[in-house]
């Protein structure tokens, strides 16, 4: 079951082993992310367990991540960067478009490409302690792990721009209000509300799970006349699915749950 990167942990979560949590390990090196965890991430969210319906990501250790391994960044030319950003691309896709939903517990240091991780999750929840920065831009490189892609799409290219030319550091309540995590709750909580949330994630009809994770991002980007026919395409889908009909006439009979203010 654990990947064979010691840098990497996976554990089977619920009563019927529903959710996967997934562990960043190198805390010592205040989880860095270099070549082989990216590829054990890739691995561990390519052959996720089929009883699984929703993820959580976190890091062991005072830091949720470092960002990449600058240590293998110094003898890297050209046409090896390229492939390298690429390597990146595909092993966060793993988990954007991937099987399952994943929630981002996040906790100290989310900088740099721990950022680029945690944007490539469905849903980020940050404890107190929780900070963002994208230093690639001190470092005198720039974002090569989807960040250029997924992190303007929570705050916009001009908030993006400022953290990479003026170094700024967002803490985690600035960091909720302009939407790099959806969540933020007291210290050291972050992975027991991820947890939740990603149980009830799982309650889900797969159906929909499927449509917010693949239909609703390439809606969004697709023109409004575009948009609307997948939508109709999508809507028609979840529909049609037994799981849909029996939830619906569960309301019906007044065996489902209502919608109820928080
Ligand atoms: C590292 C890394 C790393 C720590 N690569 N080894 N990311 C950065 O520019 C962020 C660099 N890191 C930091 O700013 C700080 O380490 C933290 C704020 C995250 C944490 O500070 P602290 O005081 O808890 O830890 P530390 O003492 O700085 O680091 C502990 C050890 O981790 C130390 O190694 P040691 O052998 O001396 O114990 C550090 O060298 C090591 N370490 N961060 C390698 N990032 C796809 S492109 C993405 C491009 C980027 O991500 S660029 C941004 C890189």
């Amino acid at each position: 079951m654990s990947p064979a990167n010691p840098d990497l942990q996976l554990r089977l979560h619920g009563e019927r082993s529903e959710i996967a949590i997934v562990t960043l390990n190198r805390p010592t090196k205040r989880n860095a992310l270099n070549d082989g965890l990216i590829i054990a991430l890739r691995d561990v969210f390519q052959t996720l367990p089929d009883t699984v319906r929703a993820a959580v990501v976190h890091g062991n250790g005072e830091h949720f991540s470092a960002g990449l391994d600058l240590s293998e960044l110094s003898e890297r030319d050209a046409a090896e960067g390229v492939f390298h950003s690429r390597m990146w691309h595909h092993a966060l896709d793993c988990i954007e478009k991937g099987k399952v939903p994943v929630v981002a517990a996040l906790h100290g240091a989310v900088v740099g490409g721990g950022l680029e991780l945690a944007s490539a999750c469905h849903i980020r929840v940050a404890d107190e302690s929780a900070f963002y920065a994208l230093p690639e831009g001190t470092r005198g490189i720039f974002v090569g792990g989807g960040g250029s892609v997924r992190v303007p799409k929570l705050i916009g290219a001009a908030r993006m721009s400022d953290m990479m030319l003026t170094g700024r550091v967002y803490n985690a309540q600035d960091g909720e209000r302009i939407g790099l995590s959806q969540y933020v709750v007291p210290e050291g909580t972050a992975l027991d509300k991820a947890i939740e949330l990603a149980t009830r994630i799982a309650t889900n009809a797969r159906m929909t799970n499927f449509a917010l994770m693949h239909a609703l991002p390439r809606i969004a980007e697709q023109p409004a006349d575009h948009g609307f026919l997948t939508e109709a395409m999508m809507a028609a889908i979840a529909q049609s699915a037994p799981e849909a009909k029996a939830r619906v006439r569960a309301f019906l009979e007044g065996k489902a749950a209502k919608v109820s203010k928080t």
